[in-house]
């Protein structure tokens, strides 16, 4: 008798990577929430679920009035205004309206009974930090990466008083400002303390290393965070490459801290829609190649917003390994384009990228937006291995386990310590 381990059947893989994917919590690496003591700026509950700014593009597209007018109303007003119109006179089909149904579904509230009511009742008597733990218990999600803006002048007062951080959240400094922000980020930043000009020589780039070092340290951030626009490139004798090059990139090696950039987004092409009026277009490849040719002890978070960036970027992931690929992001987080970037990225890259991260800018919506990738990932890897055990090879539990565990946590954890 041979005693070669066995191959399992196609119903025990499948077993067992719905075990992992629903019960390996995970290390969400790129959100917009807050701990209870930033006030304003942690949004939760059913009025904000319904205002978040991906049904206000559907809203204004679908509903009577226009973006001007919605904003013109109060919350609540336009809470009910994307209930009634989104939800009640036309099927809340589209992934955005779809999420708000899981929450309410996965938070044990009566969805048949359309009753927002009930729902604003519920939310209501919650603390903010009963919510949290209610929310991230639910989507079984054990560490939220924040997104840190010290330009914004509500959040910096939170941390000038040193607002106290919930530890199951983790800071990261955001700065668009430094890239894409010239002239007017100098005005920002001397209005903080910074020194620096325009003409961003040595003494202006001192300045703004000092300023990044200030606040790496005061949030404890984890890494440093832009977003850039289709048009970015690199090198250039732009403002965003002299201070990559002349500030951030060092301080970063320096401090042994990866640098995420997310490319993609043309801001605000319509502004009337505010922070629902952005949208995308492909970036330039290339770009990121030689930024990451040039900089071999710098380590990169990258996601990128365009459908048509995705194969070509998997590929760069395979020529760089100071290249961490994350996420699906904003225009990307709908099941059908998760699924095919999901395989894409699989059989590119095997088990070496982190599939997801959930964006929230509403606390709840952490529970949606894993539980909606969870499915997906799980029914990408029961096909994955189950091609494998195919083959011939004798997959094992803590193999599926080992390969979740690294999607959703340990790949990312790993490339923070990497250094
Ligand atoms: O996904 C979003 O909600 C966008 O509005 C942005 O926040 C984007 O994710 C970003 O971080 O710039
Ligand atoms: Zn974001």
């Amino acid at each position: 008798m041979s005693d070669h381990p066995t191959v399992p059947s196609v119903a025990v893989v499948a077993q067992w990577v719905d075990n992992a994917v629903w019960s390996t919590p995970i290390v969400d690496l790129h959100t917009h929430l807050y701990p209870p003591a930033f006030g304003s700026l942690l949004l939760y509950g059913i009025d904000e679920l319904l205002t978040y700014h991906y049904l206000v593009c559907e809203v204004v597209r679908a509903g009577s009035i226009d973006a001007e007018a919605f904003y013109a109303m109060p919350k609540e007003k336009q809470a009910e205004h994307v209930w009634q119109t989104l939800f009640l006179e036309r099927a809340p089909v589209s992934e955005a309206c779809r999420g708000v149904l899981t929450v309410l579904r996965r938070l044990k509230l009566d969805v048949a009974s359309r009753d927002l009511k009930s729902y604003r009742a519920f939310f209501k008597s919650q603390s903010p930090a009963a919510q949290i733990d209610l929310a991230m218990k639910t989507a079984n999600v054990r560490t939220i990466v924040m997104t840190n803006d010290p330009f914004d002048p509500v959040e910096r007062e939170c941390w000038m008083k040193k607002a106290a951080v919930d530890p199951r959240m983790r800071a990261v400094l955001r700065i668009d400002p430094l890239l894409v922000g010239w002239p007017n980020t100098a005005g920002a930043l001397s209005a903080m303390g910074y020194t620096a000009g325009a003409d961003l020589g040595e003494k202006s780039m001192k300045e703004i290393r000092r300023f990044l070092n200030d606040w790496l340290d005061r949030m404890g951030a984890i890494y440093i965070a832009c977003s850039l626009p289709p048009s970015w490139k690199y090198p250039d004798d732009s403002p965003s490459t002299k201070v990559l090059d002349g500030a951030i990139l060092p301080i970063c090696r320096e401090r042994g801290l990866p640098m995420a950039m997310m490319i993609g987004v043309n801001k605000l092409v319509n502004p009337a829609l505010r922070v629902g009026g952005d949208s995308l277009a492909k970036a330039d490849i290339r770009s990121l190649e030689r930024i990451l040719a040039a900089n071999p002890n710098n380590r990169f978070l990258i996601t990128m917003l365009s459908r048509e960036n995705q194969h070509e970027l998997a590929v760069t992931a395979r020529k760089f390994r100071n290249l961490f690929l994350f996420g699906c992001w904003w225009f990307l987080n709908n099941p059908v384009i998760i699924e095919e970037m999901t395989r894409m990225r699989m059989e590119l890259l095997g088990p070496s990228f982190t599939p997801q991260h959930s964006d929230a800018r509403v606390l709840e919506q952490i529970i949606y937006k894993w539980d909606h990738s969870r499915m997906i990932i799980a029914k990408v890897l029961k096909d994955k291995f189950n091609d494998i055990a195919a083959a011939g090879w004798p997959v094992t539990e803590a193999e599926v386990q080992r390969t979740v565990s690294a999607y959703f946590a340990d790949n990312f954890e790993n490339f923070l310590k990497a250094k």
